[in-house]
Formats: C-alpha cells, structure tokens, sequence
C-alpha cells in the first residue's frame, strides 16, 4: 500500500516560476496545480533538512486543494504527531521557497545558498534549530510520509516531493500512499509510529484499524442516513467504516463518483452546502426530515442537513457538532470531577452558541479561523471540543485524562460511553468521516432523531458573509493576531464602527466582523443579528461592502 522510492528516482521536471512570492496560508500553499510544481520541488528539500534534524520522527505531506476545484491544488506539511507545522519552519519554508532562482543556481545547492544569505531575513526566527541543511544524518532517522488526494494533478505533484527530498538527501526515508487517501487519514498515519524507518511499517488498513474499530459500538442507528461524499476521496474511505458496522444498511454514500475533476465539489460537499444553504446534488428531493452529511472534497469537514416540512434547508454545521459533542462530553464527567472542560469556536460562530457557552460550565473560547488556531486553544484544556462552523473540528483529550477515564470505563456505564465516543474522533485533525460516526455513535446513545435533534438544538442566528475584492488584503486590513482585533487603517475601521452605530439605531441590533481572508486576496465580511429581517441584512451588507470597498 505504500509507494517507496530510492534514491535512483528521477522524477518529475519542474518548471521554476522565480517572478512571484508565495505564501503557506491557512490551507498551506494554495495555487494552480502547474505552478504548484516548483513549490512542491523546493518545499520538499527544505522539508528533507527540517526532518533531518529532528531525530526519529514521521513527518508529513499532503497533496490536495480541498473543497476548491478539481484544478487547483495545495500543500500542507504535517509535523510529528500528526499536527500543524511549527510557525517559524513555516516562515522558513516560504523563504526557501521565494529564494531567487539565479543565487540559488550559482550557490550550486539550496543547502550553500540558505547558509549564506538566508538566515538574515528572518531576525526572529532560531535559523539553526529549525533548519540546519549541514546537520549530520542522524542514527534514528526521521522519515516523511506524503499523501495525496483524488485530484489528478495530486499524485504528480506528490513526486514533486519526493523529488526535491532526495535532491536535498538522498537516500532520506521516504513514502507515499499507493491509493489517494482523506487528508485526516494522512494526518493519522504520521501520527501513528507507521514507517519504521520508513520501509517495514505495517500496511496503511492496518494502521486504520483503531480508527475503524470503535464503530461497531454504534448498536443502532436511529434513522437511515446518507453521505454526500463532494466526489471526493471521503468516498474511498466511507466503505472501508460502514463494513465495520453492525448495520451496514443504515448508511448509504452519494456523490461518490471519484476521479473526474469536474465534478469533485461541483454542486456538491460541505462547503457548497453552508455556503450558498442549498442542497447538493442528488439531494433535495429526499423526504422531509432524511438525515444527509456532507464532506468536503479531501474529506476534513462534515455537516449534516435536513429538509424542513416547508422545504427549506436546515443546517447542523459545526456549532451544532460543538455543541451537541460538548454537552454529550459534560454529562458524563461526574466520574472526573476536576477535569477541565472547553469548546473552542471562531469569530464566524452563532451568537447563539457563544452566548451558550458563556452560560455553560465549561470554558468557552473563540479562536481565529483555521483549524491549526483553534487546536492552539484546545490543548489548554483536558478535554476540548473544537469547531469551525464550516465543519472542521474534532475533540483533543490529554493522555493522562483519557488513561483516567480508560480505568472508570471498566465499571461505570458513563464513561464507558464517554470512552466509546473519544475512540471515534480523530485526536489528530478534524476528521469529516470519524465525525461522522461520532455524531452517529451520539444520536444512537441518546436516542436523538433527525426532528429530536432540531427541536433541541438552536435555532441559527440571521447571518450573511460576504467576500470584498481590495488590491492587497493584508496592507488594505491588518486584524490582530487573533483576529478580534482590527488594527489598521484606521479611518476605515472608525467608519465601519460609526455605520454599525448608525445602521443599529434603523435596523435593530447586528453584529459585523471583518478579516483578511488566509487563502484569497479578499476581505470577508460577516453579519449576524437575532432578527427575522433577511432584507435588513441585505441592506446593511450592501453599505458595508460600499464603505470598505
Ligand atoms: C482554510 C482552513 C479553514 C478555514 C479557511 C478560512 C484548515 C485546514 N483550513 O481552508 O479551516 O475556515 O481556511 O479561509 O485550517 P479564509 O481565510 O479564506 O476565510
Ligand atoms: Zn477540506
């Protein structure tokens, strides 16, 4: 199931773009899949050296542009235990991978050419612990495991890779998946001590196991349930999880049609449905009150809908998971009375849902958007529910809490359940398809259906977002680095503050928060208010988008 490459690998030919600079945003390094190319080359042989030095850890790579369409793509580097990468080899990588083609050539290698010019750009950051191309090859070596999704240009772009590790260090530790995998999947496998040295690790479905597994704790589900896959690659996995289960028959797939690039994410997958509130292809014509999830194209996030009696679309998006995850999570803590815990949120968040968590016991926190900020914030609890309301999160437990509750399951019913549910979700990353079978495993225990679940969960807030093309987003808004604060011009953020007061004492109360976008050069405004009145958000969008732009 793996691919190994040796050091005799040739390879893909890599055209070198030198005229533009790229960013690793929030989705990493987003771009075309031709320009994609050259990145992929440089950024491996900057991996190569940062792996190197970092004794007897998997690192990772995953290839694919997520909910986007099936011709862009994107990177993400995947640090040790299957998380986010460290900020400051990120700022590293970025410089290695804008760094002047011509120097880069005369230097003879990227390893001389860093050394000598490259260390001065970057003030703050510890050069030599974070990228040292002249450390020694060390005795318990680190290996790098890429993954790609079912994107066509996914597996080109993962040789790419693995072509500019070997250019850095040949004979480095190596592989990629044989088959696509989901993006958390490849964030379990790193995280999971999978290459031994990179050759003789156990086979990828048997690394999967104790993903899979916890599933057959699911005795009955409450409804017949269906999963609109994007087209993308969740569709290979979501089989592999239902052949686990006690009953199979309760859980269909759609939009599994895998490997055209025209219609991964096309009217289809979480995003497009919280995105416009409109029903996936293939889905709007099921009966009132069917229970449908939707994953994105790499499968990181999930969402559930449903059709009202009056047709209109309900969603269960992610504060709907955090919240009914978190709840789930505080009923059963009486056997762990200091355990501390949280649900992390962001600024995109249902008033709704933050005034819940204020009211609640537990710690409740907003976080900046992308998944890598809310997990910052999670790891200060012992148990955390993460969530963005795009569908992205999942639920971290310290080792020692989770041993603890490991121990009481053994007599006490509670935290058996509460041990079934954390064996579900992926500690690693947001996983759309664990999630899946997580809420599943939580409706089936509290015997919640489709219409239970709507009646006592909230009701969403009126809410509008809108994204407002500037020249450069980043000189044109600087927000704080959580993001609540908005920093500068501030002209403009004094108008848009005596508009809110304005507009307030006409429409009644709304909130509005604005930030430069991490993966598009645009400003995105968002607009909530517990009013009925569509048209008055429409109005106040309309002047806010007038003023900023
Ligand atoms: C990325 C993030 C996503 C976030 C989105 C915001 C990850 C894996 N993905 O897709 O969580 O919601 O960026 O996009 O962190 P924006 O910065 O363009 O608004
Ligand atoms: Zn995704």
């Amino acid at each position: 199931p793996y691919r190994v490459f040796n050091r005799n690998y040739k390879g893909v030919s890599v055209p070198v773009d030198p005229n533009r600079s790229f960013r690793y945003g929030t989705a990493g390094f987003r771009y075309d899949a031709d320009v994609l190319q050259f990145i992929a080359n440089r950024a491996g042989e900057f991996f190569a050296h940062y792996a190197n030095q970092r004794n007897g850890h998997t690192y990772g790579v995953m290839v694919t542009a997520s909910h986007n369409k099936g011709g862009d793509n994107g990177l993400k580097f995947v640090g040790p235990y299957g998380g986010p990468l460290e900020d400051e080899a990120i700022k590293m990588m970025e410089e290695v991978v804008n760094y002047p083609d011509e120097e880069y050539m005369r230097m003879g290698s990227l390893a001389t050419a860093v050394k000598e010019n490259l260390g001065r750009h970057l003030g703050e950051v510890d050069f030599e612990r974070v990228y040292n191309p002249n450390a020694k090859r060390v005795s318990e070596a680190s290996c790098i495991l890429v993954g790609y999704d079912t994107r066509q240009s996914s597996r080109f772009l993962a040789d790419a890779v693995i072509q500019g590790i070997f250019r850095a260090l040949p004979g480095f530790e190596v592989a990629s998946t044989a088959t696509p995998v989901t993006t958390p999947q490849l964030h379990w496998l790193v995280q999971y001590p999978i290459l031994s040295g990179g050759r003789s690790g156990p086979e990828i479905d048997k690394a999967m196991q104790p993903l899979l597994n916890p599933v057959r704790n699911i005795s009955e589900f409450t409804e017949d349930v269906y999963v609109d896959c994007a087209n993308g690659v969740g569709a290979l996995l979501m089989p592999k999880y239902i052949s686990e289960l006690n009953s199979p028959r309760n859980v269909s797939v759609l939009n599994a049609n895998v490997g055209d690039d025209a219609t991964l994410n096309n009217r289809c997958g979480a995003d497009y449905v919280k995105s416009n509130h409109l029903y996936p292809q293939g889905c709007a014509d099921f009966p009132p009150m069917t229970r449908i999830a939707s994953l994105d194209g790499d499968a990181d996030r999930m969402l559930y809908f449903t059709k009202k009696e009056n047709g209109e679309i309900f969603l269960f998006d992610g504060d709907h998971l955090n919240k009914l995850f978190t709840e789930f999570i505080e009923k059963r803590l009486d056997a762990l009375p200091s355990c501390k815990l949280g649900t992390v949120f962001t600024g995109y968040s249902d008033m709704v849902m933050k005034q819940w968590a204020a009211d609640l016991k537990v710690g409740g926190v907003v976080a900046n958007t992308g998944v890598a900020n809310l997990i910052k914030k999670a790891n200060a609890f012992d148990i955390a529910v993460y969530f963005e309301p795009n569908g992205h999160g999942s639920v971290i437990v310290k080792k020692d809490v989770l041993r603890e509750i490991e121990s009481k399951a053994k007599e006490n019913p509670r935290a058996r359940e509460l041990l079934n549910f954390l064996e579900l979700v992926n500690p690693a990353i947001g996983d759309g398809v664990a999630n899946f079978f997580a809420t599943e495993y939580i409706l089936s225990v509290e015997g919640l259906t489709t219409r239970s679940w709507m009646e006592q969960t909230f009701k969403p807030s009126n809410t509008q977002l809108s994204a407002i093309r500037v020249p450069d987003k980043d000189v044109f808004l600087v927000a704080s680095e959580d993001e609540t604060i908005w920093l500068a011009p501030g002209p403009l953020k004094d108008a848009c503050k005596e508009l809110w007061q304005f507009l307030g004492t006409i429409f009644g109360d709304f909130t509005y928060f604005v930030r430069p976008s991490g993966t598009e050069n645009v400003v995105r405004l968002f607009l909530q208010t517990s009013n009925d009145h569509t048209n008055n958000l429409n109005v106040i969008n309309s002047v806010f988008e007038y003023v900023i732009s």
